[in-house]
């Protein structure tokens, strides 16, 4: 299988000829790595403008924390939070996309113009989810997840962890399926750091090319999380701090990006940028490389 085949298009989305990026707004006072920083409207609607301004395609607009141990808003509240920046951004002209596991946001920030719907449990939190966003006809992330952290990281045994985290999102793309969102809109995404120790997360990411072949389009959510401190730090160390980890989260866009990820999620978009285009441009020289090749054998 090629290395582009799982790039390619998400129908309802514009289409890049190149890796994604997918900038992160996470209107939440207790997030994983920026929390709090962005928690009201105005700003938040800055920060995503922001964010396209230094490169990213899309914004991932969010309202609840999906770190381990967090607890659940409520349903008003995520959406006090997170519809009025989708609407303030969609009017805007930007691409968005609404990361929520509950179907009521979801329908709500599709209305006020968001154009993908980024849902961590891949339908499993919310039954209503997957009909919501079939009847919508809008594209579907399905990110692999074994269910809520309660105590720690409880659900993150594998024997292997690549073939396990295919099967199970072969098996949530066949419910999505199912379900009525057609396969043109679904993207799926190995779920970083969800129930999955450091060395998941590198195996995983080493095995992206098992990702491609459920074939479609993959997104990479590697920002700022615990992994990438556990690297920086060696066996030993300390892990340095979330925000201390971007020039780590860029050389994952890169080799994502490399491999054929269609998209990668990042908290800090201008080296994501970057990383994406020297990526697109290595592309580009071992195409031409390759068609001169054919020529000069013909
Ligand atoms: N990770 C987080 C939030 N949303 N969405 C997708 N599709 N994949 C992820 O891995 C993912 C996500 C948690 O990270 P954050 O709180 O730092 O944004």
């Amino acid at each position: 299988m090629s290395k582009q085949s799982g790039r390619g298009r998400v129908a309802g989305l514009p289409e890049w000829d190149r890796c994604a990026v997918m900038g992160v707004v996470n209107v939440t006072p207790d997030s994983f790595s920026d929390g709090g920083r962005f928690f009201d409207t105005t700003n938040a609607v800055k920060h995503g403008l922001d964010l396209v301004a230094e490169g990213a395609d899309l914004v991932d607009v969010g309202g609840e924390s999906t770190r381990p141990g967090a607890t659940r808003v409520d349903e008003a509240e995520e959406l006090k939070r997170v519809i009025p920046v989708v609407r303030g951004l969609a009017s805007e002209g930007v691409t968005v996309s609404v990361d929520t596991m509950r179907a009521s946001v979801a329908e709500r920030a599709l209305a006020a113009g968001a154009a993908l719907v980024n849902d961590v449990s891949g339908g499993l939190a919310d039954p209503e989810m997957i009909p919501a966003v079939a009847a919508a006809g809008a594209p579907f992330v399905v990110m692999h997840w074994r269910g809520f952290l309660e105590g720690g990281n409880v659900k993150g045994a594998y024997d292997d962890v690549v073939a396990e985290v295919v099967d199970e999102l072969h098996a949530r793309v066949e419910a999505v399926l199912a379900g009525g969102i057609t396969a043109d809109r679904i993207v799926v995404d190995p779920g970083l750091g969800f129930s999955k120790d450091a060395e998941h997360d590198l195996v995983l990411l080493a095995h992206l090319d098992r990702l491609l072949a459920l074939g479609h389009p993959v997104l990479v959510a590697a920002s700022r999380k615990r992994f990438l401190g556990r690297v920086l730090a060696g066996p030993e160390g300390a892990p340095p701090p979330a925000r201390e980890r971007d020039a780590a989260t860029a050389a994952v866009s890169a080799l994502a990006a490399h491999a054929g990820a269609w998209a990668v999620r990042v908290h800090e978009v201008r080296a994501t940028a970057d990383a994406v285009q020297v990526a697109r441009a290595v592309e580009g020289a071992r195409a031409t490389e390759g068609a001169r090749a054919a020529e000069g054998a013909r």
